[in-house]
């Protein structure tokens, strides 16, 4: 099948998953640059509405509904949007969830991304049509480097990280066997004050201001332990845009390169609303009390312990830095201070 390929300077992006917290940041970065962008969502969006998404009220944005299992409704919406520039950032992006809907974690994140590809190819748009991979950080599991980059071996530690390997793997192997434009972005954490409540730093950050507001009496935790390499996703949008504008395709690391424990998110998210915590007992029995109080604030709980993690990621940027120009502009401490902040703001109303 042959596509009709327009002749326009207005560059055309394609975002699946825009309804995301990636998907959110990047639609409007591309709007900004004066880009027209069709955005994919599902018909019943799980996390979040598209009124949330304040991008969608720009007349340079047209949605789509459509899920990723549906390869001849991915066709006709590439046939129609002639995208310049795809940006495959729909997943089931939950590692927990992946423990219990790993069927579904793979036939999203892996077989989607094929059937993406597939479009790209069956419409004849392998020459136009420049590919990113929202990869991640978890392939590289329980790795023995530290940090990690391009180099470091893959050993991934749950489904949804295998399911992400298999993605990698097919954009890789379209790269070469088909001279695409394709490239992977290995995303370590990011987040922002739209990230949803069932990962760790806005799980955080929104209790903290529950239990200072006197609304919630406890935060419970799994592994306290566990070292990620934090960053602002505003950031991170950049970094996937950056990589699309090269003459070349490539694979990039995006991290900050610093690591902090959940530990040090909980303290630093407190001190952020006046309140210290001083920590006692260890494994499941740790618990965070209010230094002034005596109050016990948080206690671990099992269930939200993984089967099996990684202790400590983190990314080494180097390569974005030197081929992207790409450097994260926001650290761990400002951005936890920019959703403590924003939902204290949010807590008013
Ligand atoms: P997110 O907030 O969970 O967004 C995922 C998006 O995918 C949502 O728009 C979701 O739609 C959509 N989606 C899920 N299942 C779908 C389906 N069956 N059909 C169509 N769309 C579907 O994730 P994010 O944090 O923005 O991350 C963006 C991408 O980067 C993901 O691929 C993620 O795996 C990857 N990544 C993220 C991080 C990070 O720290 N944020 C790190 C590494 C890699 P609904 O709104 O309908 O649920
Ligand atoms: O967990 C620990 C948990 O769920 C971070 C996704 O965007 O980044 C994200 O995956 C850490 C883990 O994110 C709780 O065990 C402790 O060590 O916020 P998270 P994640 O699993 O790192 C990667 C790079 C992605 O690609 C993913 O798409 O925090 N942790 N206690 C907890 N985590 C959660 N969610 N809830 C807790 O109560």
């Amino acid at each position: 099948m042959e596509a009709k390929s327009g002749d326009s300077l207005t560059k055309i992006a394609l975002i699946t998953g825009v309804t995301g917290q990636d998907g959110t940041y990047l639609s409007k970065l591309l709007l900004d640059k004066g880009y027209v962008v069709h955005g994919i969502q599902r018909a019943s969006s799980s996390t979040r509405t598209e009124s949330k998404n304040e991008s969608i009220k720009n007349i340079n944005y047209h949605f789509h509904f459509c899920d990723m299992t549906d390869y001849s409704k991915i066709i006709r919406i590439l046939q129609e949007a002639l995208p310049d520039e795809i940006y495959n950032l729909a997943a089931q992006s939950n590692v927990q969830t992946s423990f219990d809907r790993p069927e579904y974690t793979a036939e999203i994140n892996a077989l989607g991304t094929l059937r993406l590809l597939e479009a790209i190819r069956t419409l004849g748009l392998e020459k136009k049509t420049k590919f990113f991979q929202a990869s991640t950080g978890e392939l590289f599991g329980n790795s023995l480097e530290t940090p990690q980059n391009e180099n470091t071996p893959f050993n991934p530690l749950n489904p949804y990280a295998v399911s992400k390997l298999y993605a990698f793997w097919i954009c890789v192997n379209y790269r070469e066997a088909y001279d695409m434009f394709v490239c992977n972005g290995i995303l370590f954490n990011h987040e922002s004050p739209i990230r949803p409540d069932n990962f760790v730093t806005r799980k955080v950050t929104k209790a903290v201001v529950k239990i200072k507001e006197g609304l919630q009496d406890k935060l419970y935790l799994g592994n306290l332990n566990a070292k990620r390499d934090w960053g602002f996703a505003g950031d991170y949008v950049e970094a996937m845009w950056l990589m699309l504008q090269k003459d070349q395709p490539d694979d990039y690391v995006i991290a900050t390169g610093e690591t902090h424990s959940v530990k040090d998110l909980v303290e630093f998210a407190f001190r952020e609303v006046g309140i210290d915590i001083e920590w006692e007992g260890k494994g499941l029995d740790k618990k965070g009390r209010n230094a002034s109080t005596g109050e016990i604030l948080i206690e671990v709980d099992l269930q939200f312990y993984r089967p099996i993690e990684s202790s400590l990621f983190v990314g080494d940027p180097s390569k974005a830095k030197e081929k992207l120009g790409w450097v994260p502009r926001t650290n761990f401490y400002e951005l936890v201070k920019m959703m403590v902040k924003n939902d204290l703001e949010f807590a008013k109303y």
